[in-house]
């Protein structure tokens, strides 16, 4: 299966790209969104209300229902919204690693990954941010929001997603041996210049989550883990489909032999 560099395909001349001139900034706010038209706009609205110091960047894949249309159109009025319009469904593993790497072009320190459903809430970002910090003495490199800590949980999941969750939460950490209980998260605060240090190929679908988190554990990067409520999406429908579980198991089991087997 092909999989994704850092220096993902990024300016394929179909791609659309919104302004240029982007605000110097600290925190770029990736949210990579298909069909997810019923939940951009306030998606948009409640992540640049959280703080005048964030600025967000959609990266879309040409969603059917219009997502990316729309987002390129409220970004002519939103200097601190960015919006990358990508040919075709690539992947929500290259939407978010091309997310950073625009983020590190513009010289941005940190990004925060969140998903565009609401699952994940924007006030629960400077909770992320501050535990980058240093404690001890060490700053963290990557910060999970994660529902298996001390005050975290899931709002809204059948049984099914729980127990496939939790397995895939318990084979990241006892057969990939990263130490996080929550891998699959997908609301991370990443400080980018962990990428000088940590480089693909990525895998390029949901199990990017997973895979950054071992590439970053193996290359001695600091992981931390922020309680957060995980609420199941109220709007819109689900794009984990059968297809990308079966791409994704096929990527964990890669890195499961590379941890094993070199
Ligand atoms: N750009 C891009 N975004 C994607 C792709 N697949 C999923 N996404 C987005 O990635 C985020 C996570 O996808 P979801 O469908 O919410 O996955 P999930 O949270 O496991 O499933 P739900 O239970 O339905 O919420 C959402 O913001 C999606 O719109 C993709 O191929 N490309
Ligand atoms: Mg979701």
């Amino acid at each position: 299966m092909p999989r994704a560099t850092l220096a993902v395909a990024m300016s394929s001349t179909a791609d659309i790209h919104s302004r240029d001139d982007w605000p110097s900034g600290r925190v770029l706010v990736v949210s990579a969104t298909y069909n997810e038209h019923e939940n951009v706009a306030a998606l948009i609205d409640s992540v640049l209300a959280v703080s005048p110091e964030l600025q967000l960047l959609i990266v879309d894949d040409d969603s059917p229902d219009g997502t990316g249309r729309l987002a390129l159109n409220l970004a002519e009025e939103q200097p601190r919204l960015h919006v990358l319009v990508r040919r075709g469904r690539r992947g929500l593993g290259t939407a978010i690693l091309e997310g950073f790497e625009l983020g590190r072009q513009h010289g941005f320190e940190v990004a925060v990954n969140m998903d565009a459903d609401f699952s994940h809430d924007p006030d629960d970002i400077p909770r992320l941010l501050a535990a980058l910090e240093p404690v001890g003495g060490r700053a963290a490199d990557v910060v999970v929001g994660s529902r298996r800590v001390p005050g975290g949980q899931t709002v809204g999941w059948p049984l099914s997603r729980h127990v496939a969750s939790r397995l895939v939460g318990w084979f990241t950490r006892w057969v990939l041996w990263v130490p996080i209980r929550d891998a699959s998260s997908g609301f991370r605060a990443v400080r980018l210049a962990i990428f000088d240090r940590v480089s693909g190929p990525f895998a390029q679908g949901y199990a990017f989550q997973e895979d950054l988190l071992w590439r970053v554990h193996r290359a001695g990067g600091r992981l931390a883990e922020v309680p957060i409520t995980f609420t199941d999406r109220q709007r819109g429908s689900s794009k984990a489909d059968f297809a990308e579980s079966r791409r994704s198991i096929g990527e964990l089991l890669r890195l499961a032999r590379q941890t094993w087997l070199g």
